[in-house]
């Protein structure tokens, strides 16, 4: 048996799980190369070209979120809250209510995160890669209750000293409960939820901030009358179950603090993907293509970066109200050419260039690993996967809804 396998019928044992997110990741890189930005109100922008306003925002420092800055905002509306620093002098605009704009820069925040890992991974045992800035760590053969706040305050320092970003840190029984309780103090937030405390800890907390509740059930489950996780775990399981189905059976299991999914290290994934919407449907062939060849060099890095060859292209299009359609071509033989990608992109899109497209999507699959490992078992039975409502693609990573 491996190391996460368990007795059919046996309960789950007390685990310690660690959940760990960096603060304001993009923008924490950022600070790390230019360290004239810290303290300061700095907004990483998505499809952002320095000088202008278009693109939209990816993250944001706390400083700048003090004045209303947040992920997926357009970059024109930042700016209107926040303007740069370098447009303000002289205009009796004050400086100290202005803020740095730079652009994504993802290569450079791919490798700070491997560094990150390559920490985690020597710190705990089993470590769950969810997405760039975020993992669970089982640390139950490393430490135990009386001193898991030790290990992760020094956890916490490592990530600060030897990679130079802060990280919020969870501790509970529980993945989900680990999650939130990294949320929770952020930044640099360290909380301990302990076992038996679960129920209490997550009971006056919004029900979005539930396990598997996305904003569109929150709303739902808001006009049963249910606000908060504590309601949730309060409410009659059957009126869940005809409302929501299976699903709802589930939600309320993890009101109450019920979730035995052990962390599990990340499979292979079986392909690489990115998509991105634009704010309301286009037609310009120039944007579409633009658009396109962004997400194609994305998914070529990701690949790259990962030691990644793919043998079949794909594209995903979606046109008003919401027709999905997709096309892939089969290379001979395995590549990992960003060119190519772009340029087979291109020449599927042509059948639909010029229609009104709201969304686009770039994947490479039939992958091949550098290393020749077999794929994990993980890969092919995964309960955990699509979790966090915020449109995880295959491999984990965001999706961005870009607005123009
Ligand atoms: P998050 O961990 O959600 O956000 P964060 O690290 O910037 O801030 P914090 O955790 O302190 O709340 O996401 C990690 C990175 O992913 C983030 O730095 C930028 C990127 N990202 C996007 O590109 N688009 C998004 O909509 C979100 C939420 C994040
Ligand atoms: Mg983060």
């Amino acid at each position: 048996m491996g190391p996460s396998a368990r007795l059919p019928g046996t309960a789950a044992r007390d685990r310690i799980v660690a959940h760990v997110d960096m603060d304001c990741f993009y923008a924490a890189c950022e600070r790390l190369r230019e360290p004239a930005l810290r303290g300061e109100p700095v907004v990483v922008g998505m499809g952002y070209e320095p000088g202008t306003d278009s693109g939209a925002v990816a993250t944001a420092s706390y400083e700048a979120r003090a004045f209303g800055v947040e992920s997926a905002m357009a970059l024109s509306e930042a700016l209107d809250i926040l303007p740069r620093k370098v447009d303000v002098a002289g205009s009796g605009h004050p400086v100290d209510e202005a803020g740095f704009y730079r652009p994504v820069d993802m290569p450079f925040y791919e490798s700070v995160a491997a560094e990150a890992r390559t920490l985690l991974q020597e710190r705990a045992g089993t470590v769950r890669e969810v997405s760039i800035d975020e993992a669970y760590l089982d640390v139950t053969d490393r430490t135990d209750w009386e001193a898991v706040g030790t290990f992760a305050r020094e956890l916490k320092s490592a990530v600060a000293d030897e990679v130079g970003v802060t990280a919020s840190v969870g501790v509970a029984p529980t993945m989900s409960a680990a999650k939130i309780a990294s949320d929770h103090d952020k930044p640099d937030g360290l909380v301990v939820v302990e076992p038996g405390e679960v129920a209490d800890f997550l009971a006056p907390l919004d029900v979005e901030s539930v396990h598997g509740v996305g904003p569109v059930t929150a709303g739902e489950l808001r006009t049963l009358g249910i606000e908060t996780a504590g309601e949730l775990a309060a409410a009659d399981p059957s009126v869940l179950t005809d409302r929501f189905g299976e699903r709802g059976r589930q939600v309320h299991r993890f009101a109450r603090g019920a979730d035995d999914r052990d962390v599990e290290p990340r499979g292979r994934p079986k392909s690489l993907s990115r998509e991105s919407a634009f704010t309301e449907a286009t037609a310009d062939p120039d944007r579409q293509v633009d658009r396109l060849r962004t997400l194609a060099d994305g998914v070529a890095e990701r690949a790259k970066s990962r030691d990644v060859l793919y043998r079949t292209i794909g594209i995903k299009v979606v046109t008003p109200p919401f027709d999905v359609s997709t096309r892939a071509r089969s290379l001979p033989g395995p590549v990992a050419d960003g060119e190519l990608v772009a340029g087979v992109a291109e020449e599927l899109f042509a059948e639909f260039l010029a229609d009104p497209v709201r969304k686009l999507g770039v994947r490479v699959s039939n992958l091949s690993f550098a290393d020749g490992e077999q794929p994990s078992l993980a890969e092919w039975a995964d309960p955990a996967r699509g979790e966090t409502g915020r449109n995880p693609t295959d491999d984990g990573q965001r999706s961005l809804t870009e607005y123009d």
